[in-house]
C-alpha cells in the first residue's frame, strides 16, 4: 500500500548543495509512494547560493506540480520583494541581502530578475492539511488559525515559541534558529530552522496521513533518523511540569 508522505523542509537561506542533497535524499526515502514538498520559507540571505536555490525551486515545482511542491513564503522573501519595490531597503539590507545580491550579481533588489521577483512575491503564507498548519514563523495563540495576520506568520517568535496549548492544528515552521543543528520537537509544534546556513544539517521532517507528529528527520547527509512520538512528549510535560524537548 502506497502511504502519503509529506517533506516539510526548514529554512534554506542559500544553502543550495544542501537543499539539492537533502530533496535528493527525500526522494530516496519516499520510493513509490505518493511525495508531496512543502517548504517553510526563507530561501534567499545569509547563504551565498540564493539564486540556485529560488530556480532549484522554480524548477522543480514546475516539474512536480505546484501542490506536490509547495513553496511558503518567509521573512526574507518578503524583505526582498519589498525592497525591490521600494519599500523598506534599508531592512533589508541589515538582514543578509548582501549574499543574495551578489548570488544575482546585482547591486539592488529591483534589479533581481522578473520572474524571480514575481515567484517570491506570489508566495503563499501557509498551509493546512488534515493534521498539521505549515508556516514560516508561527502563529498567535489563542487566535484561529484562518485569521492569523501575515505579519504574524511571517515574523512571529514570542508568545508563540513559549506557549504550551494545542492550537487546533499541529504547527510546523521554522525562522527561530533551534541552536546545535536538529529540530526541536514539542508536543504542540515542530521547529526546522536548523541554521543550514551556518554550518549544520538541512533537516526534513517526514509526516504521514496517520500520525500527527514526524515519523522521522531526513538530513541533508542522507541519514534517517526515527522520530520519537509526540504523545510521549505530552506525557512527559505532565510529568516533569516542563517543556519536553527532543535533540
Ligand atoms: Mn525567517
Amino acid at each position: 500500500m502506497t502511504a502519503n508522505l509529506t517533506y516539510a523542509i526548514g529554512d534554506v537561506h542559500g544553502s543550495y548543495t544542501k537543499l539539492a542533497n537533502l530533496i535528493r535524499h527525500c526522494r530516496n526515502h519516499c520510493g513509490e509512494n505518493n511525495g508531496r514538498f512543502v517548504l517553510l520559507g526563507d530561501y534567499v540571505d545569509r547563504g551565498r547560493r540564493s539564486r540556485e536555490v529560488v530556480s532549484l525551486l522554480i524548477e522543480a515545482q514546475a516539474a512536480d506540480g505546484p501542490g506536490q511542491f509547495v513553496c511558503l513564503k518567509g521573512n526574507h522573501e518578503d524583505m526582498l520583494v519589498n525592497a525591490a519595490n521600494g519599500i523598506d531597503e534599508v531592512t533589508w539590507l541589515g538582514n543578509g541581502a548582501e549574499t543574495t545580491l551578489a548570488s544575482y550579481g546585482v547591486g539592488r533588489a529591483s534589479e533581481i530578475p522578473a520572474a524571480h521577483l514575481a515567484w517570491m512575491a506570489e508566495l503563499p503564507l501557509a498551509i493546512a492539511d488534515a493534521k498539521r498548519f505549515y508556516v514560516h514563523a508561527g502563529i498567535m495563540p489563542g487566535v484561529p488559525l484562518q485569521q492569523q495576520r501575515n505579519e504574524v506568520m511571517l515574523w512571529i517568535r514570542e508568545p508563540f515559541l513559549s506557549d504550551q496549548n494545542q492550537h487546533g492544528l499541529y504547527v510546523v515552521h521554522g525562522h527561530t534558529p533551534t541552536g546545535g543543528g536538529v529540530p526541536d520537537l514539542f508536543h504542540n509544534r515542530l521547529n526546522l530552522d536548523t541554521m543550514a546556513w551556518a554550518g549544520y544539517p538541512l533537516a526534513a521532517a517526514v509526516f504521514d496521513d496517520e500520525r500527527v507528529g514526524p515519523l522521522a528527520f531526513v538530513t541533508d547527509d542522507g541519514a534517517v533518523v526515527t522520530a520519537p512520538a509526540i504523545n510521549a512528549l505530552e506525557r512527559e510535560r505532565y510529568a516533569s511540569g516542563s517543556r519536553a524537548r527532543y535533540r
